[in-house]
C-alpha cells in the first residue's frame, strides 16, 4: 500500500517522490505500507494551505467546530477496535492499550466539542464609569503539531482537537514510526467534516519536521518528542517569536513506604513499568523502595514480572509487545550494560529476547535492576523501555530528595497509607502529576498534562489549560461614556 500526504484538501505524494517504509516492530516481515518522505517545499505547500483555509475557518462559530469535533469522537468510537489493530500492528503495544489510547482521542474529541461551548474570557469592572472590559479568546493562525509514535493516536487529538477547535489550522507531521495512525486519524478528521485546508498532514521525518518549525506562515508549534530535540525546536521558535509548547522525557519513580499496601503496589509497579513496554514518558522508571519492605517486595515484583508474557500485542494473552525499532532496541541493550558496568545488579531480564513467535520482532525481555545508586546513569536518564530501576531508601524525607534528583519532571507516585505524607508528597514531589496510591502512568483526557524541569516548558497539554495555548488572549475596552476618559489619571487626580 502506497500512502499519501494531504494537503489544501487533495491526497498527494511528496514532490521529491521519495517514500519510507513503515513495518510491524513484532513482525519486521510485515511491511504496512510506503509513505512520502517530504521536503520543505512539500510543507510550504501546506503551511500556505492552511493559512489560506484559516481565514473562513476561524469565523466558523467555536460551538458549530465543536460539533465537527463531536462528529470525529463518534467516528473513532465506531471505529475503535479497526484503529486499535492497526495501531497495535504499526507500533507494538498490546491490543488493550492501543483500544486505550484511542479511547483517549474520544475523551479528547469530546471534550474539545463541549469546550466550543465555552472557551471563557473574564469580564471585568472597569476603574471609569460607563467603560465595559473584557477579555476574549481568538485563534493564533497556523498551528504545527509534531508527534510522537509511543501514542499515535491521543498524542495526535490533545493537540489537533483543541488546535482546530479555537479556529487554528493544522499542520500535522506524525511520528516516521506511526505514520498509518496518523493517516486514519486524517480520514476521521475529512469524514467528521473538517474543511479542506483546515487539516493538513505531512508525513516525513528531519527535515519536514525542521520545516515545519522553521515555516512563516506556520505561527506556533506543539511539539512531543526527546528532550534534546525539544531544545532545538525551542531555539529556532525564539528565533522567530513563535509560541511553542514542548512535551519531553521523563524520569518517572514511584516511592514505595513500608505502610503500604504492597499487593496493590505490586499491580501497579508492573503497569507503570511494563505497560507499553516502558515506552511512555509517563513510564514507571525508578521504583524506591523503604528498605523495610525493599527484599519482600523484590521478591513479589520478579515474580510477577517472570510471569509477563513477550509477544505480538494483537495476539490474545500478550502482557508486553516489542520495543519500536532496531535503534531503539539497541539503545536499551546499551543503558543495560552501562546499568551492570555501574555496578548495578540486574535480577531479570537484561537482554534481548527468543523463543517461538520472537525471532522476527524487537523483543526486550522486562528488566529490572537493584543496588541502583541515585546517581547512576540508568536511575538519571530517559531509557524508553522495559527497563525498571530499583533504589533502596530509609526515610521519607530521603525519598523525596532521590526522586527529585533528575532533570525530568513529569509523573510521580506514592504508595503510602499515611495521609501526612501523601500531602507532602502533593505538596514536595517535583512534578507536572503526582499519584497518590496508583503509579505514574494514567492521566485524564480532561485534566492538564505535562511536567516541570526538562520535561517540558510551562505549557500543559489536555484539559483547560491546553485551550490557553491554543488561543491568544485580546483585551477590549467599550468606553460609553461619551467622554475622554484617561485611565490612571481621570479617575484619581481630578
Ligand atoms: C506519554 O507517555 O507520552 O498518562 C503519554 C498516561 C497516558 C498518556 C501518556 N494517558 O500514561
Amino acid at each position: 500500500m502506497t500512502f499519501q500526504n494531504y494537503i489544501g484538501g487533495k491526497w498527494k505524494p511528496s514532490s521529491s517522490q521519495e517514500t519510507f517504509l513503515n513495518i510491524n516492530p513484532a513482525n519486521t516481515d510485515d511491511l504496512i505500507g510506503t509513505f512520502p518522505q517530504s521536503t520543505t517545499s512539500d510543507v510550504q505547500e501546506a503551511a500556505e494551505a492552511a493559512r489560506e483555509a484559516y481565514k473562513t475557518w476561524r469565523l466558523m462559530p467555536a460551538p458549530k467546530r465543536g460539533d465537527i469535533m463531536r462528529k470525529a469522537g463518534m467516528i473513532l468510537e465506531s471505529r475503535k477496535d479497526e484503529l486499535a489493530r492497526e495501531m497495535t500492528r504499526e507500533m507494538g503495544k498490546v491490543f488493550a492499550e492501543t483500544k486505550g489510547d484511542v479511547q483517549e482521542g474520544i475523551d479528547t474529541a469530546y471534550y474539545a466539542a463541549t469546550e466550543g461551548r465555552r472557551l471563557f474570557g473574564h469580564t471585568v469592572p472597569s476603574e471609569l464609569p460607563n467603560k465595559f472590559a473584557m477579555s476574549i479568546r481568538q485563534p493564533i493562525g497556523v498551528a504545527g503539531c509534531i508527534t510522537p509514535w509511543n501514542f499515535p493516536l491521543a498524542i495526535p487529538t490533545w493537540k489537533i482537537f483543541p488546535a482546530l477547535l479555537c479556529g487554528n489550522t493544522v499542520v500535522f507531521k506524525p511520528a516516521m514510526e506511526t505514520p498509518k495512525t496518523a493517516h486514519l486519524f486524517v480520514e476521521v478528521l475529512i469524514e467528521a467534516g473538517v474543511p479542506e485546508g483546515v487539516i493538513n498532514l505531512v508525513h516525513g521525518g528531519d527535515e519536514a519536521g525542521k520545516a515545519v518549525v522553521d515555516n512563516p506562515h506556520i505561527n506556533l508549534i506543539s511539539f512531543t518528542g526527546s528532550s534534546q530535540t525539544g531544545a532545538i525546536v525551542a531555539q529556532n521558535c525564539a528565533k522567530q517569536h513563535k509560541r511553542v509548547s514542548l512535551e519531553m522525557g521523563g524520569k518517572n519513580a514511584v516511592v514505595l513506604m513500608d505502610d503500604a499496601d504492597l499487593k496493590l503496589a505490586l499491580d501497579g509497579v508492573i503497569w507503570g513499568a511494563f505497560g507499553t513496554t516502558g515506552q511512555r514518558c509517563t513510564a514507571t522508571s525508578r521504583l524506591l523502595l523503604h528498605e523495610a519492605i525493599h527484599d519482600q517486595f523484590l521478591e513479589m515484583l520478579v515474580k510477577r514480572a517472570e510471569q509477563l508474557k513477550l509477544g505480538d500485542g494483537n495476539q490474545e494473552g500478550t502482557d508486553v509487545g516489542p520495543v519500536i525499532n532496531d535503534a531503539q532496541l539497541q539503545r536499551i541493550l546499551n543503558y543495560i550494560e552501562i546499568g551492570k558496568s555501574e555496578g548495578a545488579t540486574c535480577l531479570i531480564g537484561g537482554k534481548r529476547a527468543s523463543g517461538k513467535g520472537l525471532e522476527k520482532g524487537y523483543f526486550i525481555e522486562p528488566t529490572i535492576f537493584t543496588d541502583v545508586k541515585p546517581e547512576h546513569r540508568i536511575a538519571q536518564e530517559e531509557i524508553f523501555g522495559p527497563v525498571l530501576s530499583v533504589i533502596k531508601f530509609k526515610t521519607f524525607d530521603e525519598a523525596v530528595q532521590i526522586l527529585n534528583g533528575v532533570r525530568y519532571g513529569l509523573s510521580s507516585s506514592l504508595y503510602t497509607k499515611n495521609v501526612n505524607l501523601a500531602f507532602q508528597a502533593m505538596r514536595d514531589f517535583e512534578a507536572g502529576i503526582t499519584y497518590i496510591n496508583a503509579p505514574t502512568i494514567g492521566a485524564e483526557a480532561h485534566l492538564p498534562f505535562g511536567g516541570v524541569k526538562e520535561t517540558g516548558n510551562g505549557h500543559r497539554e489536555g484539559g483547560w489549560q491546553v485551550y490557553e495555548f491554543f488561543s491568544e488572549t485580546k483585551t477590549i475596552y467599550v468606553d460609553f461614556s461619551g467622554t475622554l476618559q484617561r485611565a490612571q489619571i481621570d479617575n484619581y487626580d481630578k
